[in-house]
């Protein structure tokens, strides 16, 4: 099926809508799954040890994690150690549909902002296949996302992400600075509590 899509910059592809109601209620159901299997918990900051206002958890054979001594993929929980959950089937569709990139994901991370959380200007450069984008995909309350060129200094400008929202981040985009201003209270009924997620889907180690 033909999709609406918006190039917001170089390699960085908006696709509002992505996903129907169905498929949001479907995915979140996925989510909340994983949850059980990997509760969502606070990172902490490289060196401080300062906790991250988003919580996060992963499915796929490697996670995103963060603690005092560094960010890495692992494979494991780390306040758990049980392997991640698997990555749902409907989020490697969504990569087999958006990513142009022919090998799989091996990380999805999940980050759950409550009312009032931010991420704050970043860049992901902790995986080792550049050549594959990220596939967002978001649910719940709408986010302002703030998206900026390569460069911390570089000019930024902001997209709202809504429930079902997803996109594509490849090419020069792949590096590009990116955070997350604030979300929206009360802007999606799809979680009983408020708040959102977001899912990326991500290639880490080299695809050959
Ligand atoms: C652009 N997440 O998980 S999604 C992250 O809404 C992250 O949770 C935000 O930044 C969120 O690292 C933004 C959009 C996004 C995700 C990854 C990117 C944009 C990106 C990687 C490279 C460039
Ligand atoms: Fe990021």
């Amino acid at each position: 099926m033909a999709r609406q899509s918006i190039e917001i910059a170089p390699g960085a592809v908006f696709y509002p809508g992505y996903l129907d109601r169905a498929g949001q209620e479907a995915l979140l159901a996925d989510v909340r799954t994983a949850i059980l299997a990997a509760p969502l918990y606070h990172p902490r900051m490289p060196r401080s040890g300062k906790p991250f206002s988003v919580r996060m958890t992963n499915c796929g054979p490697l996670g995103w994690v963060s603690d005092v001594e560094g960010y890495r993929y692992q494979g494991t929980h780390p306040e758990t150690g049980a392997a991640w959950p698997a990555i749902p089937q409907a989020l490697l569709a969504a990569w087999r549909e958006l990513s142009g990139f022919a090998f799989p994901p091996e990380a999805c991370l999940v980050n759950y902002y409550a009312d009032g959380t931010r991420l704050g200007l970043h860049q992901d450069r902790d995986e080792k296949e550049l050549a594959a984008p990220v596939v967002s995909l978001s649910l719940g309350d709408t986010a302002i996302f703030r998206i900026g060129g390569t460069k911390r200094q570089d000019a930024t400008f902001s997209v709202k992400l809504a429930s079902g929202d997803a996109f594509v981040f490849g090419g020069p985009s792949r590096l590009a600075y990116h955070g997350v201003d604030r979300v929206l209270p009360a802007t999606s009924t799809l979680l009983a509590e408020s708040g959102r997620f977001n899912l990326t889907l991500r290639r880490v180690t080299a695809a050959k």
